[in-house]
């Protein structure tokens, strides 16, 4: 065995910037080691993951039943292609749409692929079932979406960042602000308007949090239009919010799920899309795919995933902790000092936002402070810090991560 060479974290950081391309400009920290909330960088020093990968490690940082479930698959059998059956998609498929209550399920891998999924899933039944006419099928998307980083998802974007510089943009979009039921009400007026695609909350935006009531009735108009409504729970699905979805706070099923991230409890891209029948099987055999969608380590790693977030009772946890959570920042941060103007959040997907109004590095400042004192975040759009840890994290935990977040606030106050 190559005796195995130690690098220290800057040199670490100086391969990435010499050989990888410069598509991140991540906080300076090299990581080595995760374990449920924690994770260490390469010189030892633990800290609290209060990102938890974008919520893709729900389940927390290597979860023992997630990890023997990938060992013990990895040495069967990976990867068969779909030119084949395996003995794991078909309990897969049985097991997660008997879980969230679909008819069917389309396996992907990662959370653009299910949303590039879904809107072939909506066209296709816009054009066989609605009858729109050829080509002419719309979909509307809200300001502020993030649904990842393809043409056709960036061609939904109201963000320069994510925009500039890749036209020309795909077409047969509709973009109406968001938590707006009178605009959406407009635009589901047009016949050729197949589907509405919308994240519960969203994430990227800094945890926007719509209207009480706003999901199910835009659900209600759509269904009154006869157009599907598409939950983008790649981030705020699988017990992230306090409720296995977060569509689930309003008491109804989207048209068309969209799942990712926690899906494989961080361990390899997993995601999938779950709808009826009647939209699903519009798809013929050839008319979609991918090489490693619904690959047997990628099925067994998933239920088990998904097993631990009921038999955790994750979303339990998260709903409890995240009043816990908030009620902490709202009395010792934004009560306490001018510089927070509010916390937002649910379930432990939450956020503060800084009074900060060049939207400068107040941001990045503090959470490089706060990654001194132990505690990993990182700013999404300079002034909005995203907080959202593991969903196995306890109450003690939580507010020793409290008090570090207080307590460095408080220094730049
Ligand atoms: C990055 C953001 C979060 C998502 C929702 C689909 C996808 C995402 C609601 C696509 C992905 C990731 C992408 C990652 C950082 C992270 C992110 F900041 F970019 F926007 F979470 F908010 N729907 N979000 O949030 O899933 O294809 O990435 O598996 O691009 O830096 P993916």
């Amino acid at each position: 065995m190559v005796q195995e060479m130690v690098f220290s974290s800057q040199e670490l950081i100086d391969l990435e910037d010499r050989y990888g391309a410069h598509n991140y400009h991540p906080i300076p920290v090299v990581l080595s080691k995760g374990e449920g909330v924690h994770v260490w960088d390469t010189e030892g020093k633990r800290y609290f993951d209060f990102l938890s990968a974008y919520s893709a490690v729900n389940q927390g940082h290597c979860h023992p039943r997630i990890i023997n479930a990938l060992i013990e698959q990895a040495q069967k059998l990976t990867l068969t292609s779909r030119a084949f059956y395996n003995d794991v998609l078909g309990r897969y498929e049985q097991y997660i749409t008997e879980y969230f209550g679909y008819d069917r399920v389309l396996p992907m891998n990662t959370g653009v692929e299910g949303g590039e999924t879904a809107i072939k899933l909506c066209r296709k039944w816009g054009y066989e079932v609605k009858g729109i006419p050829a080509n002419q099928a719309k979909i509307v998307f809200v300001t502020g979406n993030f649904w990842g980083r393809t043409l056709a998802a960036i061609s939904a974007s109201t963000d320069s960042g994510s925009t500039a510089n890749f036209g020309p943009y795909m077409p047969g979009y509709l973009l109406i602000p968001y938590n707006d039921l009178q605009a959406l009400e407009m635009a589901l007026k047009d016949p050729t308007v197949a589907g509405f695609m919308v994240e519960p909350i969203q994430g990227e935006a800094g945890v926007v949090v719509p209207d009480e009531g706003y999901l199910r009735s835009a659900y209600n108009l759509c269904k009154a239009n006869n157009v599907l409504f598409i939950a983008d729970e790649v981030q705020t699905g699988l017990a992230r919010t306090g409720k296995l979805l977060c569509c689930d706070h309003e008491g109804f099923r989207p048209d068309i799920l969209i799942l990712g991230k926690a899906l494989s409890g961080g361990v390899l891209p997993v995601s999938a899309v779950l709808a009826s029948d009647e939209v699903m099987l519009t798809i013929r055999p050839g008319q979609h795919g991918s090489t490693y969608g619904g690959n047997p380590l990628a099925c067994a790693v998933a239920m088990e995933a998904l097993e631990v977030i009921k038999d955790e009772a994750l979303a339990e946890n998260a709903a409890y902790l995240g009043k816990v959570f908030r009620t902490r920042m709202q009395e010792d941060v934004v009560d306490k000092t001018n510089l927070i103007t509010l916390v937002r959040g649910k379930g432990l997907l939450n956020a503060i936002v800084i009074d900060d109004e060049e939207e400068g590095e107040l941001g990045w400042n503090i959470c490089l402070k706060l990654a001194e004192n132990g505690l990993l975040a990182k700013p999404t759009h300079g002034n909005i810090i995203r907080f959202a840890p593991p969903l196995v994290m306890t109450e003690g935990q939580l507010h020793e991560c409290c008090d570090i977040i207080a307590r460095v606030v408080r220094q730049f106050d």
